[in-house]
C-alpha cells in the first residue's frame, strides 16, 4: 500500500521524525516543496503549537483532512477556515501539563529570588567582595491565576505547597477551593505573583495591559507561560523600565524566536526560550499522541484528542 502523504510545518525529534518517515510519505516545508504538485496530495499536516498553519497553506491543500498539532495551542490556526473546509484538528493536551505548571515554579522562584543573577554572582568571584542583595519572598504570599484550565490547576497544586494563597481568573468559576475573581485588573491588583495561563484567543488579547500592569503595580511579579498575544509586550516593557512592576518572567515573545533588544536590558525580566513542555518525557508523549492521532485518522478511527 502506497504510504498517505503528510506535510510537515515543524521539525520533530529524530525519533519522531523516524516513526513519521516509516509510516509516511513526509514533505517538510521548510524546504520548500512545490505546494502546486504536491499539495492535492496531501492528506494530513503536521505542525507544532507556535506554528500553527499558514491559511494559504491550508488553501494550498484541497484535500487536506486533518492537521495534528505537536502542542496544546491551536491560536495559530484559522479555526473557520477549517471548520468550513471540515477539517480536523488534534493536539497533545495533558502530557505537557506537568511540565508547562513546573517551568512556571521555577520561573516565579528564579525571578522572585534573581537565581540566574546568584549563580553569576557566585561563579563570578563577585561573592568574594560582596553579599548578594536581598531579594522578595515567595513562601505565603499571593498568587493570581489568569485561565485556571489544565495548566494553571496544575500550578495551583504545586502553589499550595508553598502556602501561597492562590485566586484565579477564568470565563467562568470552577467548582475549585480557591478565590474566583472574574475580572483581571482586581485580580492582578490582589495578586503578588500574576501566573498568564490562558489560551490565546481574541478576548484574551493583550488582557494584560497597561491597565492591568498598573494594578499588579511595584510588588508585583508576572509570569507568562502561555501566548505572547496574551500580553502588550510594549507595555510590559514600559512597566518595567520604569518598575512599575517588580518584575516578568517570560517563556513567550511576540516576534520569537527573536527577543524585542529592550528586554536585554533589564535585570527584573528573566527570558526563556519558549520551552514549558520541552523535557525528553514530556516531548516522547506529545510525539506518540501525535502519530497515534495521525494513525487514527488514516485508520478510521476516532481521534484521540481532537480540540474541544
Ligand atoms: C510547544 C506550545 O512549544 O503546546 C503549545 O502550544 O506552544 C508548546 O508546547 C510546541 O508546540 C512544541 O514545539
Amino acid at each position: 500500500m502506497p504510504k498517505p502523504h503528510i506535510l510537515q510545518i515543524a521539525s520533530y525529534p529524530a525519533h519522531d521524525q523516524t516513526a513519521l518517515d516509516a509510516a509516511y510519505t513526509t514533505h517538510r516545508l521548510w524546504l520548500n516543496p512545490d505546494l502546486n504538485q504536491i499539495g492535492p496530495q496531501i492528506q494530513a499536516i503536521a505542525t507544532n503549537g507556535g506554528a500553527g498553519v499558514a491559511s494559504a497553506v491550508i488553501r494550498a491543500c484541497p484535500n487536506l483532512k486533518l492537521i495534528a498539532i505537536y502542542g496544546v495551542g491551536y491560536d495559530a490556526i484559522d479555526l473557520t477556515l477549517c471548520a468550513e473546509r471540515h477539517i480536523q484538528i488534534t493536539n497533545t493536551p495533558d502530557v505537557l501539563t506537568g511540565d508547562c505548571a513546573d517551568l512556571a515554579l521555577g520561573m516565579m522562584l528564579s525571578l522572585a529570588r534573581q537565581i540566574p543573577a546568584a549563580d553569576h554572582h557566585a561563579r563570578s568571584g563577585a561573592w568574594t567582595t560582596a553579599s548578594f542583595p536581598l531579594q522578595r519572598r515567595v513562601w505565603g504570599t499571593k498568587a493570581g491565576i489568569l485561565g485556571m484550565g489544565r495548566i494553571g490547576q496544575d500550578i495551583a497544586t504545586r502553589l499550595q505547597g508553598f502556602g501561597i494563597d492562590i485566586a484565579y481568573s477564568a470565563r467562568h468559576q470552577k467548582p475549585l477551593p480557591y478565590t474566583y475573581i472574574p475580572d483581571p485588573i482586581d485580580l492582578a491588583t490582589h495578586a503578588d505573583f500574576l501566573f498568564v495561563t490562558a489560551a490565546a484567543t481574541p478576548e484574551t488579547h493583550h488582557i494584560i495591559n497597561a491597565a492591568t500592569l498598573k494594578a499588579l503595580g511595584p510588588n508585583g511579579f508576572l509570569i507568562n507561560i502561555s501566548r505572547a498575544a496574551n500580553v502588550d509586550e510594549n507595555a510590559l516593557l514600559d512597566a518595567l523600565e520604569t518598575h512599575q512592576i517588580a518584575g516578568a518572567a517570560l517563556d513567550v515573545f511576540d516576534a520569537e524566536p527573536h527577543i524585542n533588544p529592550r528586554f536585554a536590558a533589564l535585570t527584573n525580566a528573566l527570558l526563556q526560550p519558549h520551552h514549558a513542555s520541552a523535557t525528553h518525557e514530556t516531548r516522547r508523549a506529545m510525539g506518540q499522541l501525535m502519530r497515534d492521532n495521525l494513525a487514527a485518522y488514516f485508520a478510521n478511527r476516532p481521534l484521540i484528542t481532537p480540540i474541544t
